[in-house]
């Protein structure tokens, strides 16, 4: 008997189905930024990163333009089990002979079809869109759709509502809506003297971008966040801000992981969300003591996000994008060890017993629940992961492959 065939009895004698779970595993399309290859920097900005996010370090062989990043998704993409899409920030506009010409406020679906056709290449379920409200010399003060100044904020609505329509094409293009986030850094490093203003200057540009988006091919979200680095004290689009925006208007709440105060659970958001939200998507990200964007890992929180995903039936209502930037290590790895990680925690997700343990829950008999919560931690997991693998071609080593690649292609940069 093979070690998948002796892991798939174990798990049918505590109830569970491991073929159902690989067949659902398989389906679950996770979303992954494009924005890992370069460190944030993107082709059309300041060509530094600003907006109170940083990527840290200087592993070399940094992508530095569309045909390097294309090269090392693609490399990378290789190496990702699942359905897969691209998640792509409007910075990375390929604007080729029409560049320094147009800016972001004049960015149309042209731009963009040169992704939609690597994505089909790749065999890719869709594109997902942010329009990019940093690393730009517009941002004025730091501010973006909140600025007291009507030139800018107007810059930056007109930004947001070409993003809508480029949405709406790219959702078009695959026939699949098309997840357009909205984050913006906005905010203030000291103590603010108006704490109201921003924000319904913000209300007020939101509402601008989405007069009448298309709705059948853009889902629009809105992110928000707790402080980015220099802007401490103030977050123009805080928790409460979007929250209450998104449940007036009918669209998305994004959760980051990295966006929350440290005792806060993005797992515990998910389902008090779920009741009251058709869809809810995620960044999946790992902070360490901030919103520090380090390689998502297979962690405790990340087994909850995804338990809550799975036990809720909510594969189709969470939208999982990944949103993470090391730029310390070899970038590729870090995308295929983040992919690969979400991919694990949904796998585990998926071969618990849930049904037993919310009837355990249920009939208070938290003595078994307990007991049995500690007995499927160990049952043989890593034969059901490697056989997820082996059918789709792929094996546990990565490595070696990738550092192949970092020997031929990234180091000649
Ligand atoms: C920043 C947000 C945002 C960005 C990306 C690049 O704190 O998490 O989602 O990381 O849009
Ligand atoms: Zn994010």
């Amino acid at each position: 008997m093979t070690a998948y065939e002796s892991a798939k009895q174990e798990y049918r004698e505590s109830g569970i189905d491991v073929e159902a779970a690989l067949k659902v595993l398989a389906g679950i399309p996770v979303s992954v930024h494009c924005w890992q290859g370069d460190d944030v920097i993107g082709f059309d900005g300041a060509d530094a990163l600003s907006g109170g996010i940083q990527t840290t370090g200087n592993y070399p062989g940094r992508a530095r333009n569309f045909e390097e990043l294309k090269a090392d998704i693609r490399e990378a993409f290789s190496l990702m089990p699942g359905k897969k899409r691209l998640n792509l920030h409007a910075s990375y506009a390929v604007l080729g002979a029409d560049r320094g010409k147009v800016d972001r406020d004049g960015y149309t679906y042209r731009y963009f079809e040169p992704w939609v056709e690597f994505a089909k290449e790749l065999g890719l379920d869709g594109i997902d869109f942010n329009p990019t409200f940093f690393g730009h010399p517009k941002m004025k003060d730091g501010l973006s759709l909140s600025s007291p100044d009507e030139e800018t904020r107007r810059f930056w609505v007109e930004h947001g509502r070409r993003c809508m329509e480029i949405a709406a094409e790219l959702g078009k293009a695959f026939g699949k809506p098309c997840l357009v986030n909205i984050w913006i850094p906005d905010g203030y490093k000291d103590v603010p003297a108006d704490r109201l203003g921003p924000r319904l200057r913000l209300k007020k540009s939101l509402d601008e971008i989405l007069e009448g988006y298309d709705g059948k091919w853009v889902i629009p979200a809105v992110e928000s966040k707790v402080f980015g680095i220099g802007l401490e004290s103030y977050t123009v689009g805080s928790n409460e801000f979007y929250q209450n925006y998104a449940a007036q208007k009918g669209i998305c709440c994004l959760l980051d992981n990295g966006h929350y105060h440290p005792l806060e659970y993005v797992s515990d958001k998910i389902p008090a969300l779920l009741a009251f939200y058709d869809k809810v998507a995620l960044h999946v990200t790992r902070g360490v003591r901030w919103d520090s964007d380090h390689v998502v890992l297979l962690e405790d929180e990340l087994k909850e996000i995804a338990k809550e995903i799975v036990r809720n039936d909510a594969t189709e209502k969470v939208l999982i994008g990944l949103d993470y930037f090391d730029a310390s290590i070899n970038r590729i790895s870090a995308w295929v060890t983040g992919q690969r990680a979400m991919q694990k925690a949904l796998l585990y997700a998926l071969l618990m017993p849930h049904e037993a343990m919310r009837k355990l829950q249920d009939e208070a008999n938290f003595t078994e629940l307990m007991v049995l919560g500690e007995e499927v931690k160990t049952l043989p997991f890593g034969a059901v992961w490697k056989e997820y693998l082996g059918r789709q071609g792929l094996s546990e080593t990565y490595l070696p492959e990738i550092r192949k690649y970092e020997n031929k292609v990234c180091k000649e940069r």
